[in-house]
């Protein structure tokens, strides 16, 4: 079993309920657990900035799953909830999912970055990590704690209704 950590951002189409449904969709996964769930907070957009704040979380599973099965089974529920693929990089979406965390792999395939290629410089998605692994660590020994105390999170609340 592999503790994996996955973070979840949605900025459209009331990304409470499209958070809400990938909680349901990741509950049903194969031969995985989700174990535990952060808060829900309220960000402002990154990249483009003509675009709607984010919800964004952090889920903890543990998995039997293959980091690229995993990967499958996340993108294809993306796709279910309505994810399209749109020509502006890094636009508004109803729903992504990203890996930030495999146990202590490091993966670097064409399909998958693991760790995330931008976890340290990502206050909302450190944040909600270390709600849920306030020890967590990078698999060099890091300690995320330490890198989210380098970063602003000034402007993160909680989502609240
Ligand atoms: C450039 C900088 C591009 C940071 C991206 C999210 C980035 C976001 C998200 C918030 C993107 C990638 N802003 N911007 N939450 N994803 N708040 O999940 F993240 S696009
Ligand atoms: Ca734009
Ligand atoms: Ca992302
Ligand atoms: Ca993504």
């Amino acid at each position: 079993m592999t503790r994996v950590y996955l973070a979840l951002g949605s900025n459209l189409a009331d990304p409470l309920h499209q958070v809400d449904a990938a909680l349901a969709a990741l509950d049903a996964l194969p031969a995985t657990q989700r174990i535990a769930t952060s808060a829900f907070y309220r960000t402002p957009p990154y990249g483009p900035p003509d675009q709607p704040g984010y919800l964004n979380a952090a889920v903890a599973l543990e998995t039997q799953l293959t980091p690229g099965s995993l990967l499958d089974h996340t993108q294809r529920i993306e796709l279910e909830h309505g994810r399209v693929r749109k020509a502006e990089r890094w636009g508004p979406r109803t729903l992504d999912i990203d890996v930030m965390l495999f146990g202590a792999a490091v993966i670097n395939t064409e399909r998958l970055i693991v760790p995330h290629y931008d976890l340290l410089n990502r206050a909302f998605m450190l944040l909600p990590l270390l709600d849920i692994a306030p020890e967590a660590t990078l698999p060099d020994g890091r300690a995320l704690r330490s890198i989210l105390a380098t970063l602003d999170t000034s402007s993160i609340r909680l989502w609240h209704t």
